[in-house]
Parts: C-alpha cells; sequence; structure tokens
C-alpha cells in the first residue's frame, strides 16, 4: 500500500512527479493546487474565498484545506493509496492529518522531500508562467514556504517518515530516486 506525501518549496516539482507516480502505480493523485485552482475556475464558494489567498502567494486558511482534503480522503479509490501532493503545508495542517488518517485507519504514509535550491525554483516557475507565477509572487511564495513549510521536514524527520531526494536532476532521474527511496523504506 502506497501512500505518500509529497513536499517541498515551489516549483521543485511535486505536482509534476505526484502525477508521473501516481499513473505508474495506479492510486489518486491528490493536489490541494489542482483542487483549489478548479474551484476557482467554477466560481465555487471555496474558490471565490481562495482566489485573493492564491493570487498573493499567501496560504489559504487551514481549515479550508483541512475540510477538502478530509472529504477527497474519503473517496473510495483512497483504498488503494494515494500519493498528497501540496498538503500539508503548515504544522496545523500536519497535525490535523495525522489524526484524520488515524481516524480513516489509512496510517503508514511516508514523506518525500524533494531539495531544489531557490534559484532553480524560481527559473522553473518564471518558465512555466502560470498566474500566480510572477516574481514577485514567486518570492513571497517562497518567504512562505520557509515560515511555514520548511518546519515540516523536522516534523516527519522526529517521526522517522522522511524521504530525502535531489529534485534539481532531470524529471527521470527524480522520478527513479523516489521509487529507490520508497521501495527501499
Ligand atoms: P501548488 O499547486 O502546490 O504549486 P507549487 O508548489 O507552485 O508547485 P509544484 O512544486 O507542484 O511544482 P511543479 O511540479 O508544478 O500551490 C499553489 C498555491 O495553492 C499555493 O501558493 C497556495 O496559495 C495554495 N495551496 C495549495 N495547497 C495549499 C495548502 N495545503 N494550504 C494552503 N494553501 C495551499 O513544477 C514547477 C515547474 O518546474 C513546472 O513547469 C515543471 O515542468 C518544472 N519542473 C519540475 N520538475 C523539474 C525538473 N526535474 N527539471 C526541470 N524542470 C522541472
Amino acid at each position: 500500500m502506497t501512500r505518500l506525501i509529497f513536499l517541498g518549496p515551489p516549483g521543485a516539482g511535486k505536482g509534476t512527479q505526484a502525477k508521473t507516480l501516481a499513473e505508474c502505480w495506479n492510486i489518486p493523485h491528490i493536489s490541494t493546487g489542482d483542487i483549489l485552482r478548479q474551484a476557482l475556475k467554477e466560481q465555487t464558494p471555496l474558490g471565490i474565498k481562495a482566489q485573493s489567498y492564491m493570487d498573493r502567494g499567501e496560504l489559504v486558511p487551514d481549515q479550508l484545506v483541512q475540510d477538502m482534503v478530509e472529504e477527497r480522503l474519503q473517496q473510495s479509490d483512497t483504498n488503494s493509496g494515494w500519493i498528497l501532493d501540496g498538503f500539508p503545508r503548515t504544522v496545523k495542517q500536519a497535525a490535523f492529518l495525522e489524526e484524520l488518517l488515524q481516524k480513516l485507519d489509512q496510517r503508514g504514509e511516508k514523506v518525500v522531500n524533494l531539495d531544489v535550491p531557490d534559484e532553480v525554483v524560481v527559473d522553473r516557475l518564471l518558465q512555466r508562467g502560470r498566474q500566480d507565477d510572477s516574481e514577485e509572487v514567486i518570492r513571497r511564495r517562497l518567504e512562505v514556504y520557509r515560515s511555514q513549510t520548511a518546519p515540516l521536514i523536522d516534523f516527519y524527520r522526529h517521526r522517522h517518515q522522511l524521504l530525502s531526494v535531489n529534485g534539481n536532476q532531470s524529471l527521470e532521474e527524480v522520478s527513479a530516486a523516489i521509487k529507490k527511496q520508497v521501495t527501499a523504506s
């Protein structure tokens, strides 16, 4: 049973690798960024609430994202495993997830941390050019990552759940490194 959480700065390749590996293992790829962008496109109440945060490069409030993840993890396709991409992003979200997985009897998760230097992620995101990929917003997302998300590396290291992968290699090399670590763990 594969249950993986992808951590890393914006542009580290979480979405890219999560999509490839979820297809390879035939398990759902659950991206909070994708769910929020879809809600925004459809202008649902969640999308309308999330828009200003995403446009500024800030995190959407924990409660909104937590409710979204709780609903998604209760769907029956998660019985075969899952990859969570972009969640948790704060210690509060991580504590919530720990309790939720206990409640759903879905423990045994591992955390893949994709390590990529700042200059590389800024370059990648500027090339991608999504709505929230202007240089100013990217810098803000990196600050938010450092202050709110990076502490999760220690959170999971202390729980012996952390797998560290060099994300500054070709797509194929990163996928191979993740598979190797997951198999060995
Ligand atoms: P996300 O959608 O999670 O976006 P991301 O962190 O920018 O991207 P990712 O790391 O997935 O990069 P990707 O693979 O696409 O979040 C967007 C926003 O949503 C957040 O800022 C926040 O507002 C909100 N949000 C989401 N989750 C939340 C939560 N839990 N709590 C609160 N708010 C939340 O790769 C980027 C680019 O690099 C691509 O163009 C790709 O092709 C390229 N690339 C990837 N790997 C490469 C490689 N090895 N070599 C060369 N290029 C590579």
